[in-house]
């Protein structure tokens, strides 16, 4: 079973920075709520080195914590209901909403619903609802939002969190992620579970290795002398409110069914691409093989899925499709599933190269995030203009590697450069993407960072 969420003094000891900003975060919640906080949630943020869009076929992905977070400020209460306040009130309203009466809109999702996501799947997992204590929040972030970064998923975690230790609970680190990575899904996007996992599971000074079913979280030590930095293209992408995650996942089901059926197995019961690699017992490269001699690269119409799949469109309209992906009429399924499979072999590799840690390592990794990055731009269709363009500028500034993290379509890049010339790559990268446009040059001290793999989550009581 794995360690429980740690419970630390505040305050923490930390940078004159981060103390101020908790400081402000207690001023403001004084404020609103006219007493003090007993106690605070945080939970970071993450940036994935590599493995993109397969936590939700089944396969293991490498991402690390950043410093950057979730904080929410917590007085329990003997009501019911749950007082919602954000420090940064001029984008976040305030709301409340009672412990038995939990709405979350995934139709156009706002701020407090990714709270709810967490408050509801905690309650419900403990089988507290009826029970659950009312609060008074405070909620503080430093993520980016709707950048790659998961904002989304730091403030999930940390709600379930708050609203864990305000009922009197402790749950294992493993299965408040596994509950959090459900619950994340109230929103309506399907995604996988490693932006929670690495938020709770996270340990400072190493990246993790997560694999699913069961979730398991391995150290992965980087080698001596390259830096991770973080630059954001400064397009916002809201998973939930766009249909183009769901579409992927979509995508990716479709795929797995017609290679299962094409492969004899029973097709139905498949809902994931790594479930036919490994009932065929094939490696990656062999299931790379088999997308590229049983799938054809033009995309799939509707009429020609439900004729393989021996399926009405009434039942495919209404058992397949969902309210966010109702409108698409075509499928890719070559593209994504050789993403999917080539990617998943990457992550292993990189893994590998880390653990072998010769002195060809950072080459060798550079060439995986290049790799990776043409993936997800070419076969899965997850970048932009933007990004690509910040990609290249990134790799011409003297990174060895540089790719989109997170879900895409905008958010953030992650290049990798050798340590003795991040100062070097950071005033290139910044002439050269941020001051060539106006709208983005004030933005370069939040969007431009190096990064070093951070802690995970915890809980601050004060002392
Ligand atoms: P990300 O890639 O950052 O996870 P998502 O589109 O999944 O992006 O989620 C972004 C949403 O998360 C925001 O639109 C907002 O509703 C919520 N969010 C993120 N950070 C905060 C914050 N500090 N306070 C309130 N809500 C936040
Ligand atoms: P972001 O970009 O943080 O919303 C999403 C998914 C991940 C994963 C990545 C792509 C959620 C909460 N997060 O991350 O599970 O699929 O995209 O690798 O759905
Ligand atoms: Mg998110």
């Amino acid at each position: 079973m794995a360690d429980k969420v740690p419970v630390v003094g505040f305050p923490p000891a930390q940078t004159n920075a981060s103390f101020d900003r908790l400081q402000n975060l207690v001023e403001a919640f004084k404020k609103k709520f006219g007493c003090e906080p007993e106690f605070f949630g945080r939970a970071p943020g993450r940036v994935n080195l590599i493995g993109e869009h397969i936590d939700y076929c089944g396969y293991s992905v490498l991402p690390m914590a950043i410093e950057q977070d979730v904080v929410i400020a917590v007085a329990a209460t003997e009501s019911q209901d749950i007082l919602l306040s954000n420090v940064k009130s001029d984008v976040y309203s305030d709301f409340v909403f009672n412990a038995n009466n939990v709405d979350i809109n995934n139709d156009t999702p706002q701020w407090q619903n990714y709270f709810q996501c967490g408050f509801l799947g905690l309650v419900e997992h403990l089988k507290i609802q009826s029970a659950a204590r009312g609060m008074k929040c405070m909620v503080d972030g430093t993520v980016p939002g709707s950048s790659g970064l998961s904002s989304s998923s730091a403030l999930v975690c940390c709600a379930a969190l708050v609203t864990m230790h305000a009922n009197g609970k402790s749950l294992p680190k493993d299965e408040l992620a596994d509950m959090c990575a459900r619950c994340e899904r109230y929103i309506g996007t399907q995604g996988g579970g490693m932006d929670q996992a690495i938020s709770l599971m996270a340990k400072k000074g190493t990246a993790k290795l997560i694999e699913f079913n069961p979730l398991k979280a391995t150290d992965v030590y980087l080698p001596d002398g390259i830096s991770f930095v973080i630059s954001n293209s400064c397009v916002e992408m809201n998973k939930a409110a766009t249909s183009e995650f769901n579409t992927r996942v979509l995508e990716c089901r479709i795929a797995t069914q017609i290679l299962a059926k094409k492969k004899g197995l029973e097709w139905a019961s498949f809902q994931r691409l790594g479930e036919v690699q490994k009932a065929l017992n094939l490696s990656l490269p062999q299931a790379v093989d088999l997308v590229s001699h049983t799938l054809h690269k033009e995309p799939y119409t509707r009429d020609e899925v439900c004729q393989i799949l021996e399926m009405k469109e009434e039942d495919f309209v209404n058992k397949v499709l969902s309210a966010k992906t109702a409108q698409v009429q075509t499928f890719k399924l070559f593209q994504r599933a050789t993403h999917v499979f080539s990617e998943a072999g990457r992550v292993l590799s990189f893994k590998r190269i880390c653990d072998e840690a010769d002195s060809e390592a950072p080459q060798k990794l550079g060439t995986l995030m290049n790799e990776s990055h043409r993936s997800c731009r070419d076969m899965y269709e997850c970048s932009c203009t933007e990004l690509d363009n910040l990609v290249n500028i990134c790799l011409e500034a003297g990174a060895l590697g540089s790719r989109l993290t997170g879900a895409g379509w905008g958010g953030c890049a992650v290049s990798m450069v050798p340590t003795k010339e991040v100062m070097n790559f950071l005033v290139k990268v910044k002439k050269n993407f941020y001051e060539k446009e106006p709208s983005r040059a004030g933005k370069v001290g939040t969007a431009l960072f190096a990064t070093q793999p951070g802690s995970g989550a915890l809980i601050y009581i004060p002392t």
